[in-house]
């Protein structure tokens, strides 16, 4: 049975992951706009990986007898300015992300939930890999300063991610 206080702390947590899913197609549609397909394949995985994150919050409050609700999400914004400035806020959304979980993680260690706790360390390592991966598009992006031909090298390079799963993908 789950602490009342943390359920509603994994339940927030689920509708966060769908607004990243959100917030990762908004850059779907972003870029597809710009014509930078690879780009769009590259965020369209990122986006599925966010709703098998809140899938797994989900599938966890039901498995410790929780009751799910879900909210309402947020609307996420829709344009950019470069496609550097799309990767620097999916950079500073992920650290927005490893801030929650961290939360997440002291409430389950504050209330001696010890299987919230082990069930949170598989997100805690999955952020350093979220983080880590923005960041380095946005390294690698800033390191070509929106040349054309760099542009063009790291669409290709985005472009070859392989989805989590099959889903119709503007190529
Ligand atoms: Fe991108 O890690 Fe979940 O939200």
């Amino acid at each position: 049975m789950l602490d009342s206080k943390i359920q509603n702390a994994l339940n927030e947590q689920v509708n966060a992951e769908m607004f990243s899913a959100y917030l990762y197609l908004a850059m779907v549609a972003y870029f597809n706009d710009l014509g930078l397909s690879g780009f769009a394949v590259w965020m369209t995985s990122q986006a599925q990986e966010e709703m098998v994150h809140a899938m797994k919050f989900f599938n966890y409050i039901v498995e410790r007898g929780g009751r799910i609700e879900l909210l309402q999400i947020e609307k996420p914004q829709a344009e950019w300015d470069s496609p550097i400035a799309a990767f620097q806020d999916a950079y500073k959304h992920e650290q927005y992300i490893t801030g929650r979980i961290n939360d997440l993680v002291n409430l389950a260690i504050e209330i001696k939930d010890h299987a919230t706790n082990q069930m949170l360390q598989w997100f805690v390592e999955e952020q350093v890999e979220e983080e880590a991966s923005a960041d380095e598009v946005v390294q690698k992006l800033a390191y070509v300063q929106d040349a054309p031909g760099g542009i063009y090298m790291i669409d290709k390079e985005l472009g070859a991610r392989v989805p989590l799963f099959t889903m119709p993908v503007r190529e």
